[in-house]
């Protein structure tokens, strides 16, 4: 069997997406998804200007090699636009895998190492009773997690607040948005969150919370310590995690379990935050960390450390990327939890899929591959629209992490 085919569609059912379809001379097709929000058509150019041209009449099986060949052959490792395409390639082949011996990704992986995908849901609002009354709604549909994010007094606009409804996630066509911060406004009034929610929800529902990059170390520490009284199930991106060890700082100031890793793109982002255990979940993404293939090798390693896995899973990836995250959820040892976002009903029909939500958990189906399709006579009809996520100053117009 050899690769015959490849393409990258570009299409925009609600949000951007960028996909790829690889091929065989026998007609089987797989898929992997190579959205970079925000910088979408780089990856687009990647793949179809360097990648694509390599690709003609390889051995889809041999995974490991293409991999590396793509990895090491760029001579220029690493980076987002370079992993994102490397992990598309490396998914598609996965579900070119699956389909050639009739059975699902997960099998390939090792096998159904647990029942269902654990996920959490999104609950925003403007303040803590709309953000309440939403994680309200999400325990009533039977979610069994939920991260929580509220306005915070005297900031217009701040991440996690949005339309307020189930399908929160920020765009903005010709130039960005413009959201502001101030870190005493935030620190003061997020313990307050925290404390109401166990208030209305008891201990019994897992709560999250994203600071979204914003915080330095003893910053982060400090709201660590004050959540502790309300058992978060983790604080993500509490800093920027260029600097890992950085860490080591929170770490040695809090119990509160710490989640980072959704922008990074490889195993050496997060090797130190692995080995010395400064954090307790690896966010990495199937499609910007260089695929399952490389996504695995990063489980492995934090398995050896204590880390679990909690895989990135917003819908600014497609459902090719969450098909691929819930059949490495399904399969990994060191599995943690899995975000869930809910598509918008256009991107569900232009992704049909296999996987399905009951009672909290996420199955990837049981269809031969990942079990997602691409409708591209539907995609073609959502064209490509410029967009970009917003942007973050503080209240003097310094910028800031978004
Ligand atoms: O802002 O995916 O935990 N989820 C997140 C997301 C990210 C977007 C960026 O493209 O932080 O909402
Ligand atoms: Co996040």
């Amino acid at each position: 069997m050899r690769i015959a085919d490849a393409e990258v569609i570009v299409c925009s059912p609600g949000r951007n997406f960028v996909t790829l379809r690889l091929t065989t001379d026998d007609g089987i097709s797989g898929l992997g998804d190579a959205t970079l929000n925000g910088r979408e058509l780089a990856v687009a150019s990647y793949l179809n200007d360097h990648v694509l041209p390599l690709l003609d009449g390889r051995d889809p099986f041999l995974i490991e090699d293409i991999w590396h060949f793509l990895y090491k052959g760029a001579y220029w490792r690493r980076g987002p636009v370079t992993m994102a395409a490397i992990g598309a390639v490396d998914v598609a082949l996965w579900d070119i895998k699956g389909k050639a011996l009739d059975t699902p990704v997960y099998n390939l992986l090792g096998g159904q190492a647990r029942e269902g995908v654990l996920v959490y849901g999104h609950a925003n609002g403007l303040d803590i009773d709309a953000t309440l009354q939403a994680a309200a709604r999400y325990v009533d549909m039977g979610y069994r997690a939920v991260r929580l994010q509220t306005g915070i007094p005297g900031l217009p606009a701040v991440y996690g607040v949005g339309r307020g409804d189930l399908f929160y996630e920020p765009t903005s066509q010709d130039m960005p948005d413009e959201e502001s911060w101030s870190t005493e406004a935030y620190l003061h009034h997020v313990p307050k969150l925290f404390a109401q929610a166990r208030d209305a929800l008891g201990y019994n529902v897992p709560l999250l919370h994203d600071a979204h990059h914003r915080l330095t170390p003893i910053e982060a520490a400090r709201l660590g310590q004050r959540l502790e009284p309300y058992d978060l199930f983790w604080l993500e991106d509490a800093v920027p995690a260029e600097l890992q060890e950085g860490f080591r700082i929170i770490r040695s100031h809090t119990t509160t379990p710490l989640a980072v890793g959704e922008v990074f793109n490889s195993i050496h982002d997060c090797q130190q935050l692995i080995t010395e255990q400064l954090i307790d979940f690896i966010r990495a993404t199937v499609a910007h960390a260089g695929g399952l293939t490389h996504l695995v090798r990063i489980a492995h390693l934090a398995e050896l450390h204590h880390v679990r896995t909690g895989c990135h899973g917003p819908v600014d990836l497609s459902p090719v990327n969450l098909a691929a995250s819930l059949h490495f959820g399904l399969a990994v040892h060191n599995f943690g939890i899995q975000e869930y976002m809910r598509h918008t009903e256009d991107t569900d029909r232009v992704f049909p899929h296999a996987y399905a939500f009951d009672d909290g958990y996420l199955h990837p189906g049981d269809r031969p591959g990942l079990g997602v399709d691409v409708d591209t006579e539907l995609a073609a009809a959502f064209p490509y629209r410029r967009a970009y996520l917003p942007v973050n100053r503080k209240l003097d117009g310094t910028v800031h992490s978004w």
